[in-house]
C-alpha cells in the first residue's frame, strides 16, 4: 500500500529518495518546477540530461515518459524527469498525464526509491485545470502497483493543495 501525503511548498526543499521534475521534451531546463530544480540542484543534473540527449533520447523525452538522473545538490538521490502533456480542450490527453505518474513510479521502482515527491505535473505552463489534474494524479498513484511506500504531492499554493486534498479525502 502506498501512502499519499500532501505538502504545500517548494518541491526543491523536500527530502525524498526521488523528486519528480515537470520537465519538457528537451530535458534542458525551463521555468516553473524545472527551473527551480536545476537552479537548486546545480549543474550535475543538466550534465546528465545532456548526456541523455546525446544517447537514448536524441529526439528528446516523449510526453508521458520518465527518466532519472542524479539529484545533484537536492536532498534526494535522484530526479525523475517526466514530460506532461500540454492541456487541450479539443483532445483528451488524460492518459498521457496519467502515464507521467505511472512511468515515474516505474522509474522509481527500477531505482529502488521508496519515497517520491511529485509536483502537480502540467498544471503550470501547460495549463491543465487543477481539479482535473489532481483527480488524475491521485487516481493514478492509487491504481499503480509499486514498491514506493510514500508518494508526497508537493503543491505550490493553497489552491493546488486544496484541490489535491479534495481528492485524497
Ligand atoms: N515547487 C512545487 N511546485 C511548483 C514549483 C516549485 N518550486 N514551481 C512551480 N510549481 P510547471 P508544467 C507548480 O509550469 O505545467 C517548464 O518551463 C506550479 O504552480 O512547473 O508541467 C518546463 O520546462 C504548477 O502548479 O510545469 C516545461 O516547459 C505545477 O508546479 C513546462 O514548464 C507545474 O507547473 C512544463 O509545464
Amino acid at each position: 500500500m502506498t501512502t499519499i501525503t500532501l505538502v504545500q511548498g517548494d518541491i526543491t526543499r523536500q527530502s525524498a529518495d526521488a523528486i519528480v521534475n515537470a520537465a519538457n521534451s528537451s530535458l534542458l531546463g525551463g521555468g516553473g518546477v524545472d527551473g527551480a530544480i536545476h537552479r537548486r540542484g546545480g549543474p550535475a543534473i543538466l550534465q546528465e540530461c545532456r548526456a541523455l540527449r546525446a544517447s537514448r533520447y536524441g529526439k528528446g523525452l516523449p510526453t508521458g515518459q520518465a527518466v532519472a538522473t542524479t539529484a545533484g545538490d537536492l536532498d534526494a538521490r535522484w530526479v525523475i524527469h517526466t514530460v506532461g502533456p500540454v492541456y487541450s480542450q479539443s483532445e483528451d490527453r488524460s492518459d498521457l498525464l496519467a502515464s507521467c505518474y505511472r512511468e515515474s513510479l516505474k522509474a522509481a521502482d527500477e531505482l529502488g526509491a521508496r519515497t517520491v515527491a511529485f509536483p502537480a505535473v502540467s498544471t503550470g505552463v501547460y495549463r491543465w485545470p487543477m481539479e482535473d489534474a489532481a483527480r488524475i494524479a491521485v487516481e493514478t498513484v492509487r491504481n499503480t502497483p509499486t514498491a514506493v511506500e510514500e508518494v508526497c504531492f508537493v503543491l505550490f499554493d493553497e489552491r493546488a493543495y486544496d484541490a489535491f486534498a479534495r481528492q485524497v479525502g
